[in-house]
């Protein structure tokens, strides 16, 4: 089989990635490792910056994003007791979406599936080959048969534990790590959010986050041991917890109810360079990893597939290999801002065990500065709304 381009990964990143190509006539296949009902399953993302939406509406499948998404004005820094707006709309003139990524995932597929671009799920022992040529080609196995599919361009949108990253030689790729000492352990429960707009709270017992999926569905999470198991946490703890660490308005405003989802996510940031190895290009989750404590993940998969699909684009269109060169550098370049955003977001909510005293009293005074200077949270505020592309 040939394809101009083979995606490797359904996540976010290789669905936008493909809905764009199929809007210019260049056909891409995916292929993915899990079926689709568990590619569906995963909970994940939940804040898009409007870059994103731009996006996705030009695939033409926003419409369920633009009539369900939530337009978020702003969020609140709970800290020492009280609530302080962080007014996003009046300091940047941008809003955030809250919207779902399994909702986006599930609206991607069915644009898919509409116009009957393929994806092979379930594709076991996905491999890349010689992209290090002018002849790449990706093999692997389905109902028990070995495919080869010969291509243009491979590109790598298979997360973090995806094969594309791994199969660049050592001496090729330089990986930049940082893990953070804690996770987060989060909920789903069909209980109406216990504010309209977002709430990162940091108390001496933890970092809190009070988000949402819809007016009638809530997603809390709360800061964990980095070896805790979701198993070792009920219902009634984790809500004693969480309003535990939240000041007593909104603690007392939480609705309570049975949670149906429940995981705990480790914390990390990491960076891998160069993105781009010849004919193989690396995208989202697969080339980079953030805490979510910015909700920058998926926005920075969605910022990747800008950059790849303009350059594409332009090489299809034009015959031009100019954004395809300058690829790796300008998509690291946002990375590395939103690396940096994510990591003091953590730093500065988060109490880190063993931190002591002097760090924790420096802490609290860089959220006091952040919540009472203009300047400060106009500089929070435009990267939380996502830098330009
Ligand atoms: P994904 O979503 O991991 O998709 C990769 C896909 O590749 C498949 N795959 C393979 N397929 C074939 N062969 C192989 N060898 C393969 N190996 C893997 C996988 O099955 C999967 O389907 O990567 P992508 O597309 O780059 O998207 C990245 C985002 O999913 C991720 O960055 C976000 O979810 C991060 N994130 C958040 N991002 C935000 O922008 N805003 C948020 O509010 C936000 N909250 C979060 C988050 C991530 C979280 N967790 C669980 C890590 C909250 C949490 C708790
Ligand atoms: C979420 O709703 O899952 C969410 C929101 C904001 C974050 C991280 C996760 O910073």
């Amino acid at each position: 089989m040939r394809k101009q381009v083979v995606i490797i990964g359904s996540g976010p990143s290789g669905l936008l990635l493909g809905q764009l190509l199929h809007g210019i006539g260049t056909d891409a296949l995916i292929l993915e490792r899990s079926s689709k009902e568990h590619v569906l399953a995963r909970v994940r993302a939940g804040v898009l910056e409007e870059g994103t939406v731009g996006l996705v509406r030009a695939t033409g499948l926003a419409g369920r994003l633009d009539a369900q998404g939530l337009k978020h004005d702003g969020f609140a820094i709970a800290f020492d007791g009280r609530q302080h707006r962080i007014d996003l709309h009046a300091l940047t003139g941008k809003r955030v979406i809250v919207y779902g990524q399994t909702e986006l995932t599930a609206d991607l597929m069915a644009g898919r599936e509409a116009v009957s671009a393929e994806t092979v799920y379930e594709a076991a022992d996905v491999m890349p080959h010689d992209f290090d040529t002018d002849a790449p080609y990706v093999t692997y196995v389905h109902g028990g048969t070995t495919h080869r599919v010969d291509c243009d361009f491979i590109a790598g949108c298979d997360g973090y534990h995806g094969i594309s990253r791994r199969s660049v030689p050592a001496g090729a790729i330089s990986t930049f790590e940082r893990s953070y000492p804690f996770g987060w352990l989060g909920i789903l429960a069909d209980v109406p959010p216990v504010s309209e707009e977002l709430i990162y709270a940091s108390h001496p017992r933890g970092f809190a986050l009070c988000s949402m999926r819809s007016p009638t569905r809530s997603r809390y999470y709360v800061q964990c041991d980095g070896d805790d198991k979701a198993e070792n946490w009920s219902d009634q703890r984790f809500w004693d917890e969480l309003r535990s660490r939240l000041p007593a308005d909104a603690a007392d405003a939480v609705t309570i109810g049975p949670s149906f989802e429940k995981s705990i996510a480790v914390l990390r940031s990491s960076v891998s360079e160069p993105m781009r190895f010849g004919r193989l290009f690396l995208c989202g989750d697969a080339a980079h990893i953030v805490p979510p404590t910015g909700a920058k993940g998926l926005n920075l998969a969605a910022s990747d597939v800008h950059y790849l699909f303009g350059a594409l684009r332009d090489f299809y269109g034009e015959h031009s290999t100019a954004g395809l060169d300058a690829y790796s550098s300008r998509a690291l370049a946002r990375v590395w801002k939103a690396v940096r955003f994510s990591w003091w977001m953590t730093l500065l909510l988060h109490p880190f065990p063993g931190a002591g005293p002097f760090r924790e009293k420096l802490r609290a005074a860089e959220i006091e500065y952040v919540t009472s200077s203009h300047h400060a949270a106009a500089g929070l505020a435009e990267n939380y709304v996502g830098l330009p592309y």
